[in-house]
């Protein structure tokens, strides 16, 4: 719990999101007055797909009156379109005046970005008319709000010829005309790998010249790969269950495993399996939030940057971490990505732990997500949603 005099108002935008929904729960249980905005997309596209989450996820309404019934707590629902709606996006800024603003509503699967031109214009339209709208409308109502992104880690790319990936910024030293050598601190040089992900490093530039100009202060947070489904908060009544994707689209690769284990599927290994990435639990991620909202920039300061992972894994290691565990058989498919065979990763991530962070480890949690998510709720699996179709190639490579 939090003093009176450390209780903000805060905004999320994306509240009922895999990320978003856990999120708001935690900064409310800590007595922060927290609101939702919404437009439900994610579910409408699941609607698009023919998928659903593993998990039973409730409508908002239901969502919210089971939180106030657990907790005596009420969160508040808006329902619109922050890409779309910018007089309303403001209209609700300067009547609440909310202290922080987390912005999770993107478009975040990198293989939906990349299924067809309509895909793709729809995630750069979504995301980028998103994150310029909250920060135009920052500007626009006068107010000193701090503003905290989910960015990717994918904005880095995956490779790193050996050195750590430093958080945000890179140190260089360049010669001048008359050989001098100056140093710079300049944005890590971004390397997307999908529609999706180059929308990110967009985002980057879109803060760096608000943050320039009209001082707006930012916290971006470079995530890795969300594993999990449920916090302390999400398991307090079966209505609060978070969402769990596993279909060939939004299901990211170890929840994806843990689901294809528990319904006896091979486990879809892309390639070699050689593809290494950073990874995080949600419960971690939950308490990123909380920390980067208790650690805004001070005014003026520059945009502030962290890496929120907490290690770092191949992906064919996992399938036999998975497989070892379950007894699953592990499948090495064509890669329908366009991305490296094999790479090294590693990754800085000192500021949060720094902060407080204490990690939550595949090895401490695996066991629990197969048996207490997967197993439950395997009934309501859909096989058929499980390979992944959306290919990075216009045509099939000879
Ligand atoms: P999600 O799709 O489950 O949640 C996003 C929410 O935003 C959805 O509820 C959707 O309806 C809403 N939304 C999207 N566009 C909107 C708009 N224009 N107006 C209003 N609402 C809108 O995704 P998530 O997994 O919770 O991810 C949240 C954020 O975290 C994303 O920005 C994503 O890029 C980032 N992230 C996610 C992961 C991960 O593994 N899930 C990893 C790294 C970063
Ligand atoms: N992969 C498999 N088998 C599968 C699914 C994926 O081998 O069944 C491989 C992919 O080819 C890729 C890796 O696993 O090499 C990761 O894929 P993913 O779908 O788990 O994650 P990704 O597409 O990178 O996107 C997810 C989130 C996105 C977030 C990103 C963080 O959907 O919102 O930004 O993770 S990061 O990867 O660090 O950029």
């Amino acid at each position: 719990m939090i003093l009176a005099n450390e209780k903000k108002k805060i905004m999320v935008l994306g509240g009922d999101g895999f990320c978003g929904w856990p999120t708001s729960l935690h900064l409310s249980n800590l007595g922060h007055d927290v609101f939702i905005v919404d437009n439900l997309s994610r579910r409408n596209i699941d609607n698009e797909l023919e998928a659903e989450s593993l998990t039973p996820i409730q409508p908002m309404g239901t969502r919210l009156q089971a939180w106030k019934e657990v907790s005596g707590k009420d969160i508040r629902f808006y329902n619109f379109n922050v890409a779309r709606d910018y007089d309303h996006l403001l209209k609700v800024i300067v009547e609440e005046q909310p202290d922080t603003i987390v912005h999770f509503a993107e478009q975040r699967s990198a293989p939906y970005s990349m299924k067809s031109p309509n895909h793709k214009r729809y995630t750069v339209d979504n995301n980028l008319n998103a994150t310029h709208n909250v920060l135009a409308a920052i500007v626009q109502s006068g107010l000193d709000i701090h503003l905290v992104h989910l960015g990717t880690m994918g904005v880095y790319g995956y490779g790193t010829a050996g050195m750590s990936i430093p958080e945000g910024y890179l140190q260089i030293e360049v010669p001048t005309d008359t050989g001098e050598r100056i140093s710079k601190k300049i944005l890590y040089p971004a390397d997307p790998g999908s529609v999706y992900h180059m929308t990110k490093t967009q985002d980057q530039l879109f803060f760096l010249f608000y943050n320039k100009n009209d001082a707006v202060r930012i916290t971006d947070l470079h995530q890795g790969i969300v594993w999990g489904t449920n916090t302390k908060e999400t398991m307090a009544d079966e209505r609060l269950i978070n969402r769990f994707d596993y279909d060939g689209d939004y299901g990211t690769v170890l929840n994806r495993f843990l689901m294809q284990a528990a319904v006896h599927y091979p486990l879809t290994v892309h390639g070699t399996g050689g593809q290494t990435r950073a990874f995080i639990h949600i419960q971690d991620t939950v308490r990123c939030l909380q920390l980067a909202i208790e650690n805004p920039p001070e005014a003026g300061d520059k945009v502030q940057i962290f890496n929120q992972m907490t290690e770092t894994h191949r992906v064919r290691d996992l399938a036999k971490l998975v497989s070892d565990m379950t007894g699953a058989e592990v499948a090495y498919l064509p890669n329908p990505r366009k991305e490296a065979d094999e790479n090294e990763l590693h990754v800085k991530n000192d500021l949060f732990l720094s902060k407080g962070l204490k990690p939550t480890y595949l090895s401490e949690g695996l066991l629990m997500e197969v048996t207490q998510i997967a197993e439950r709720y395997a009934n309501r699996a859909d096989l058929s949603k499980i390979p992944a179709t959306s290919n990075w190639r216009s045509k099939p490579e000879a």
